[in-house]
């Protein structure tokens, strides 16, 4: 049997930690081999409400799990981590203004790097899910200098599986009979979901939709469609996606430690200036993985004038969030 390994989760107490701590418990993220320690990190004043979540974690009695902590102590619920999942993450108030909620939210984070740096594994992949997640995973990973940059990651996979549930919807099929789909940029609704090289059973996506009315139903449906996804589910929901948000989370870590059959990936993660990408902006990228917990993001794509455009507008954001939170990153 295999040795346990530690998952710490922030904002275990919130809507998106309801969802993810059962799927990560049942070993839906690490395997159905691998048993875990988990380490729930929240908020003094949350928990109360964690004490519940954790009531109803053992009561599911799950084999896999070999301990479980709940803290307001981040420093002791990073002890040691080989895995965080950093969900928590304050949600914009009344009449805040985005950049104030930036600096916040990048406080947070800042103090998070800090302590991943002193207590953590230096071998520890990081998951931010918390919102600006791709501002927030540059903040974290400058702040913990001595873990390889590489092991920080921003999820960008609700967004690739949104547009992979849309595209394969609109033509009948499943999501899985559609390969080389990524989502370019920000977390945010300027990103680019990027069907330009996707392909159904091998022939292009474009071809079997119909070049003629491929263009047209991309802008004007597809691209906003996925672009828009979060606040419909606001709308429709009255309250914003957490079972998906939770399910991205826990797909992206486990692809990318256990690999997923040489498909494409979405993972947020940091530029080193790849496709015109501003060096050490943490932007969705087409990646590969290798089931052994390496990434690599795909070369040598030809990108066209409306690439370039859609993928601009998204870097623009980035960009404008990095500068927003400058005092952090010295
Ligand atoms: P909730 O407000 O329900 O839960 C957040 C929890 O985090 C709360 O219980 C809070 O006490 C806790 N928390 C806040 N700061 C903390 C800290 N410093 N340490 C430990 N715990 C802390 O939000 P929820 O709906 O669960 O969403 C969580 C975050 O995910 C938000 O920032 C949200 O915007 C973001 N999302 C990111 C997505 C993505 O694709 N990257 C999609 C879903 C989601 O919107």
């Amino acid at each position: 049997t295999k040795t346990p390994v530690t998952v710490a989760v922030t904002g275990a107490a919130g809507n998106i930690g309801y969802a993810l701590m059962f799927r990560l418990a049942s070993g839906a993220m690490l395997g159905p081999d691998q048993p875990i320690y988990i380490n729930a990190i929240e908020l003094p004043f949350a928990m109360e409400a964690l004490k519940g979540v954790i009531m109803e974690l053992r009561d599911c009695a799950f084999p896999l799990v070999k301990g479980i902590l709940a803290t307001d102590d981040a420093e002791q619920g990073f002890e040691n981590a080989d895995y965080a999942l950093l969900v928590g993450s304050k949600p914009r108030s009344k009449g805040q203004e985005r950049s104030d909620l930036l600096k916040e939210n990048g406080g947070i984070f800042e103090t998070i790097g800090r302590i991943l740096n002193k207590v953590a594994k230096k071998t520890c992949k990081t998951t931010v899910v918390g919102n600006p997640a791709n501002t927030n995973c540059l903040i974290t990973a400058h702040n913990a200098p001595d873990i390889p940059s590489e092991n920080f990651s921003s999820m960008m996979r609700l967004d690739h599986d949104r547009g992979l549930a849309q595209a394969a919807l609109k033509l009948g099929h499943d999501p899985q009979d559609i390969t080389e789909f990524a989502v370019w940029g920000n977390h945010s609704a300027t990103m680019f979901p990027d069907l330009t090289y996707a392909r159904l059973f091998g022939e292009t996506y474009r071809h079997t939709f119909g070049n003629k009315e491929f263009d047209a139903w991309n802008e004007k449906e597809f691209i906003p469609t996925v672009q828009q996804r979060g606040a419909a589910i606001i709308e429709a929901r009255g309250s914003s996606s957490a079972a998906s948000a939770a399910n991205a989370a826990i797909a992206q870590t486990r692809d990318w430690v256990h690999g997923n059959d040489g498909r494409w990936l979405t993972m947020g993660i940091k530029s080193g200036g790849e496709y015109g990408i501003p060096e050490g902006l943490w932007s969705g990228f087409p990646v590969e993985v290798d089931g052994e917990g390496n990434y690599a993001i795909v070369k040598d794509l030809p990108i066209s004038s409306f690439q370039e455009e859609q993928i601009g507008k998204s870097v623009k954001e980035l960009l404008s969030e990095r500068d927003a939170v400058a005092e952090l990153l010295h």
